[in-house]
């Protein structure tokens, strides 16, 4: 990487942590989001919304988001959506490289310069319609894990809380569909700490929008006839939280695959392959969360 010095020596605030850096830094030096954001929030002259995607290790984050992008680049329903920077289409690129291989991709890596961060600008297809920059990294389950249990072990998932418009919790349906009470535990913990990251007064409910997403849907189809009951029955530590502390929150029911085989890997351990892609209710927690964004 060349250490070119600039004259003038200007310095950018990084849009997530709004720690000062050099105009020429690749990615910012406290929390490694990439500076390549700041410059296009600066073109756009415009607020980015940022939209985090939460969820423990293995729940489906990188699937789900990298499917949802790319739905909305090939214009999936009315909505319509362009990477800004060739770096925001490589989650997708990433995802639907591996799905059509018929292969789920790898897990993402703990470090924060290994994060695909994305910046889409979206909307609906018509006539004046709202133009939403959006923000979207693709964090480690891993790390959201680490940061939950002893905050700040990694700022950047605190100061991407704090300034997000939205976000979106992912909760594996297939395990908690079979009796595991490891889902419910973990949203409620990611639940509590965004409260925590939130809240302004103690007695106020959150208003932050949050789209509870029950992904693997697939696995426990009767969660597509009814999330919110679903959740109720498998995940009521979950939803008396929701209830108590959050004035804006749905359930969703998702999945992407429609069809799985397996086989062993190197190790013989026994993993899934996706056979046939077939997403459903990608969308949906999409646009509830846009729909409840301030104008
Ligand atoms: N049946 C089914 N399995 C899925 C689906 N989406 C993801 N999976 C499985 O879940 C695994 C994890 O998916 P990822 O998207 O990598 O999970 P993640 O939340 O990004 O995990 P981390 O990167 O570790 O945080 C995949 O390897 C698949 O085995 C789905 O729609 N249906
Ligand atoms: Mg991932
Ligand atoms: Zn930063």
């Amino acid at each position: 990487m060349s250490t070119s010095t600039y004259s003038g020596s200007t310095t950018l605030p990084c849009l997530i942590c709004e720690t000062q850096n050099q105009t020429d830094a690749v990615v910012c030096g406290n929390c490694g989001a990439p500076m390549a954001l700041i410059q296009e929030a600066l073109a756009q002259d415009r607020d980015p919304c940022i939209i985090t995607v939460i969820g423990d290790s293995n729940v489906g984050k990188t699937v789900y988001l990298g499917m949802l992008l790319d739905m909305l680049s090939k214009r999936a329903e009315d909505f319509e959506a362009v990477p800004k920077g060739a770096y925001s289409v490589n989650l997708q690129h990433n995802v639907i490289s591996y799905l059509s291989a018929r292969q789920f991709p790898p897990k993402t890596a703990m470090e924060v310069d290994e994060w695909h961060w994305t910046y889409y600008q979206a909307s609906r297809r018509k006539r004046g319609a709202r133009i939403y920059d959006l923000v979207m990294p693709d964090m480690a389950g891993e790390a959201i894990a680490a940061e939950v249990a002893s905050p700040q072990t990694f700022t950047v998932i605190r100061s991407l809380l704090e300034k997000s418009a939205g976000a979106m919790l992912l909760v594996d349906a297939g395990l908690a569909g079979a009796g595991s009470p490891q889902p419910d535990f973990f949203a409620l913990k990611l639940m509590s700490y965004l409260d925590g990251v939130l809240v302004t007064k103690r007695e106020q409910r959150m208003s932050t929008p949050v789209a509870v997403i029950l992904s693997k849907a697939d696995y426990s189809p009767e969660c597509f006839d009814d999330p919110h009951g679903f959740a109720k029955t498998n995940l009521n530590r979950l939803c008396n939280m929701c209830e108590a502390r959050f004035e804006s929150y749905e359930f969703f029911a998702t999945s992407v695959v429609g069809a799985l085989g397996y086989g062993t890997d190197e190790s013989e351990n026994v993993i899934p392959y996706p056979l046939h892609v077939a997403p459903r209710g990608i969308l949906e927690p999409f646009e509830w969360v846009l729909s409840k964004l301030g104008r």
